[in-house]
């Protein structure tokens, strides 16, 4: 053993002494690696995790590296940052040394580090906000090209070639990803040929499965086409309700150093017509809204800092900026007591606070003395109040909590890397999503009420990479079928009326439809780039829209999840889409924007809640606006 250790050291000496001397890398702007590469955490959009130092490349990211095999690769979480993050392998070269690499619990003010030996692509992702990215090339000095290896495995098991459609596309969704220039401008007025561009490196031959070299931005862009055209704005022939709240995360303004708004458009004229950016309180990825009861409130978490902030939804002036926790990710309010949850994602635990959001009145933890934190990110309240349900990012379960007490009622294993819930009108089941895995996890509270084959079970696993029905499958070598299936979901409500989930997948972008019925996949659409969040508001004359966000794109796709209103999703479809940038003449704000409008949409809140539970309680100026049966959503 000590020998073998003694003359892999000895090897890497050589390889890293032929590495730095003899070659240099096609593009000509890779730095020569060192020992060690180190990525920094940042709160800002894009490289959230910053390559500095020896070994970074820049390629059209500041997220890459190309080093020799037996480098060092570090994460810094320091002040770049106000919250805490993990370093997680996302994508490792099949079998690789030290892989997959994670940390107990997300952590900061201080550093993690891996030794990569294998030649081939890794790439790490945060667990809490699994949109920072750091990629790492371990190069093979004596082979042609940058060695990606001959197989990537995901974290979650899936190992396919590095020729494969898989494999290319995550590429194509880190560079996206990586670099703001390469998101979705839906705006005319910005981007009047409607073209979207990725700026990939141009000239840089990589090695993969079998030993071909292969030059990436040909493949990508004969894989996926560029310069693509995208859809404009368009107007819902009918109204909605209200209004419309999209945390726009990633939107810079001057008076600020940290990203993120809040805007609102209203859902008569489809304008924006808010927009929320607190620079006195240098408000930090807003990402999750609620509203109180009197929908006079906002609530909004900042997702990179500490702090639940309130503002009045009128005015948009700030009322209270609270801390509760490490990363609070997503808030819901307890409809029988007005108190407001917030998920502490960085850490293992909810807080409850007092109507207002005045004080924190309890910590409820999210998993059993003893277990691993949780980090729960976005869970769902129960009608009447009493129960609480979350995905555990860090365990790869759900929390059922029985709030009265705040005890855990259930805890239920889920897939990996659990990032959202929805839940039935009723509370008879619920929805979790798996990001990593590409499924649903649906969990009966009580009674089994997943449905099976015709019959009822307690727990079900959707695969949304399995269409439904007629759906194709999606095919991870030949990427067929992608667009008819959900690969990477997040926001997963259930319909007010329960009769259907509505799926945003940020890496397929699409939007799948699960009827509750049959508890399969039955409908698919397209989304923009980075599909992230989905809510329910109310349709002028009764019905529903499904309001869905991208992260990478500036626009808020309009979904009528049921035209006819007959409780099948079959006839679902886009109605309409709205440009989240606002006329600055024409719109009631506390900034101006700087950077990136209308870009990162998250969090989406329809302003009256029509949720059961939630809509009993409006205030007759809301209630009067709804149909009887918007007013009263199951019988
Ligand atoms: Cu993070």
């Amino acid at each position: 053993m000590r020998r073998s250790v003694f003359l892999a050291s000895l090897t890497l000496v050589l390889v890293v002494v032929a590495f730095t001397s003899v070659r240099s890398l096609s593009s000509g702007s890779v730095a020569r690696a060192a020992g060690l590469v180190n990525f920094v955490a940042t709160d800002d959009v894009g490289p959230w995790f910053k390559c500095v130092g020896a070994g970074c490349v820049a390629a059209g990211t500041q997220s890459l590296a190309v080093v020799a095999p037996g480098t060092d690769v570090q994460v810094s979480v320091f002040g770049e940052t106000n919250t805490v993050h993990t370093f997680t392998s996302l994508v490792f070269p099949q079998g690789a040394a030290n892989m997959p690499f994670d940390q107990a619990t997300a952590f900061r003010n201080d550093t993690r580090s891996v030794t990569l030996d294998d030649p081939g692509l890794y790439v790490f992702v945060c667990k809490v906000h699994p949109f920072m990215l750091a990629a790492t090339v371990v190069n093979d000095p004596d082979t042609d090209g940058l060695d990606l290896g001959e197989n990537i495995s995901l974290v979650n098991g899936i190992t396919v070639p590095t020729s494969s459609d898989l494999a290319t596309r995550l590429l194509r969704a880190f560079w996206l990803i990586t670099n703001p220039l390469n998101y979705q401008d839906h705006n005319p007025a910005t981007n009047p040929t409607l073209k979207w561009n990725i700026n990939y490196p141009a000239g840089v031959p990589v090695r993969i499965t079998g030993g071909a070299v292969v030059d990436l931005k040909t493949v990508l862009e004969a894989r996926y086409g560029n310069n693509l055209t995208i859809p404009g704005p368009s107007k819902p022939a009918t109204k909605g309700i209200g209004e419309v709240w999209v945390d726009t995360e990633y939107e810079n303004t001057a008076s600020k150093t940290k990203p993120g708004t809040a805007t609102a458009v209203d859902t008569s004229s489809w304008k924006v017509t808010k927009k929320v950016s607190l620079p006195e309180i240098n408000m930090n990825n807003p990402h999750n809204m609620w509203a109180s009861i009197d929908q006079d409130l906002i609530y909004q978490t900042q997702w990179f800092d500490t702090k639940l902030t309130v503002f009045n939804r009128k005015t948009g002036k700030l009322v209270r900026n609270i801390e509760v926790g490490e990363a609070p990710a997503h808030v819901m309010t307890r409809v029988d007591t007005d108190q407001v949850h917030v998920t502490i994602n960085g850490e293992d635990h909810v807080v409850e606070l007092s109507p207002g959001g005045n004080a924190i009145q309890r910590v409820i933890p999210t998993q059993f003395a003893g277990d691993g934190a949780a980090q729960p990110h976005a869970h769902w309240m129960s009608h009447d109040g009493h129960t609480m349900v979350t995905p555990n990012s860090n365990t790869n379960d759900s929390t059922r909590l029985d709030l009265i007490p705040g005890t855990i009622a259930a805890k239920t294993p889920a897939g990996f890397l659990p990032i959202a819930t929805g839940m039935m009108p009723d509370a008879s089941k619920y929805y979790v999503s798996n990001y990593v895995d590409s499924t649903i996890t649906c969990i009966s509270i009580g009674a089994p009420t997943c449905k099976s084959g015709g019959g009822n079970v307690a727990t079900k696993t959707i695969n949304l990479l399995l269409g439904g029905g007629s759906l194709a499958n999606y095919n991870p070598i030949t990427g067929t079928g992608l667009g008819t299936s959900g690969a990477l979901p997040i926001q997963t409500p259930v319909s007010p009326n329960g009769k259907y989930v509505v799926t945003a997948n940020t890496l397929s972008g699409t939007i799948t439809i699960i009827d509750t019925d049959t508890d399969e996949l039955v409908k698919v659409l397209s989304c923009s780039a980075g599909c992230h969040g989905v809510n329910f508001g109310a349709k002028k004359g009764g019905g529903y829209y499904a309001y869905v966000s991208s992260k990478f794109s500036n626009d808020l796709i309009v979904v009528d999840p049921d035209p006819n209103d007959d409780g099948d999703p079959l006839d679902a479809g886009i109605v309409g889409r709205v440009i989240l940038v606002a006329d600055p003449d024409d719109v009631q704000s506390d900034d101006n924007v700087s950077a990136y409008a209308g870009m990162g949409g998250q969090g989406v809140l329809p302003i009256p809640l029509v949720y059961n539970g939630w809509v009993q309680k409006l205030p007759n100026a809301w209630k009067n606006q709804l149909t009887a049966k918007q007013r009263q959503p199951i019988p």
